[in-house]
Parts: structure tokens; sequence; C-alpha cells
């Protein structure tokens, strides 16, 4: 899985525009990988929602995964499902997913380690900082970034409160692919945006 800039849907960000203006924005300014996240919609608006989200991206030959729902990431042909420490275990999903993509969200190193033993493709590690994009979840700091760095050998994305005027913190920590919702898709300009977190990411990679 090669990607730098995951962006991950929330339509809370952004009243009055249209979801799939906004995730065309973001593929637009360079985004990788687009995630489909409601939790408050019918899973009957959650597939309609997906098969668009679907043809969108595959326009712009780029990822496309669904949170939380292994059936409708099938029946869209989404290219993953995206998993959290709650949903079924990443065994039982391979059998529904075969070769697709099974990312899972981590807090801590001993979550990250078990999905890597698990057969994971890639883990989200976070919340990096404080966010109100995901209600009741503990900053994990960019200490367990640096953890997961030195020892984890899958591919991780850092999320959670990441912004532009961070991300430096979060890229010196060991990250090299990076999440994030409410700046991207609450920006007026979503595809400087996702241009100005690339440049952030590949200026990272060229130090190091
Ligand atoms: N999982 C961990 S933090 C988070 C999710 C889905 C939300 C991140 O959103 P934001 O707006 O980038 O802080
Ligand atoms: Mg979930």
């Amino acid at each position: 899985m090669e990607f730098k800039l995951y962006v991950i849907t929330d339509e809370r960000y952004h009243p009055g525009r249209n979801m799939l203006d906004v995730i065309e924005e973001a593929l637009r300014g360079g985004a990788d990988v687009v995630q489909l996240r409601d939790k408050h919609a019918s899973k009957r608006e959650i597939y309609q929602k997906a098969v668009e989200l679907r043809e969108l991206t595959a326009r712009y030959g780029k990822l496309f995964i669904v949170n939380d729902h292994p059936d409708i990431a099938l029946a869209v042909d989404a290219d993953g499902v995206h998993l959290g420490q709650d949903d079924l275990p990443i065994a039982a999903v391979r059998r529904i997913m075969g070769d697709r993509i099974i990312g899972i969200s981590t807090h801590s190193l001993e979550q990250a380690k078990r999905a890597e033993a698990e057969g994971a493709d890639y883990i989200g590690v976070g919340p990096v900082f404080a966010t109100q994009t995901k209600e009741g979840a503990t900053p994990v700091t960019v200490e367990l970034v640096r953890q997961v760095a030195e020892t984890i050998q899958i591919p991780y994305v850092a999320i959670g409160g990441i912004k532009l005027h961070n991300v430096d913190q979060v890229l010196e920590a060991g990250a090299r692919r990076i999440c994030a919702v409410s700046e991207i898709v609450g920006s007026e300009d979503v595809k400087g945006t996702c241009e100005a977190f690339l440049r952030r990411i590949k200026a990272h990679e060229q130090e190091v």
C-alpha cells in the first residue's frame, strides 16, 4: 500500500457543501486514500454514499476504504475496510474480504503489534492529539508514533487532531503517512490544504 495522505469523510465539517465535491477537491489536491466514515447515517444511506465515492475514487485511480462495514465494502467493490478494536476480529474479516485491504485503528503499542501479527495491511495510530471528530478518545501523543515507527513493519498512518500547524511534530516522530479529517474536509481550500500536507510529508522524506 503506497500512500502518504489519507482523508476521511465527515459531513459535519462542511455544512452546505456536497460531500462528493469536497472529496473530489481532496483528490485533486493529491489525497491517496479516501475512507467513508459515517456513524450517523443508516446503512442504506452509507451504501449509497459508498457507491458514489467508489465511482469518484476510481476515476482518480485512488484507494477507497469503507469504515465499519465489510459487506458494504464488498458490495461496492471498495479496496478495503477499516476496523476498530471492537469490530469483528481481523481473521474473520479476512475470510470475508480475501485479499482486499484491512486496516485497523490502534491506540497502544500492544494493539499495534497484535494487528500486525494478525495480518492487518495497515494500522491507524491515534488520536495523536485531542480531537472533536472522535468522541471519548484519549490522545496517545507523538510518543506512541515514535514507538510504532521503531517497532512496526506494516504501513501505519498517524491520525487525530493533526493540523498543518502540528504535522511536523508527527513527521519528526517518524510518521510517513498522515490522516486528517477536520483540517482537510472543514477547510475553505480543501485542495490547497492537501497540497500543503503533502509538501510537509515530502519535505520530511528528503530530510531523513
Ligand atoms: N480515529 C482516531 S482520531 C479520529 C479517528 C477517526 C478522528 C480524526 O479527526 P481529526 O478531525 O483529523 O482530528
Ligand atoms: Mg468501527
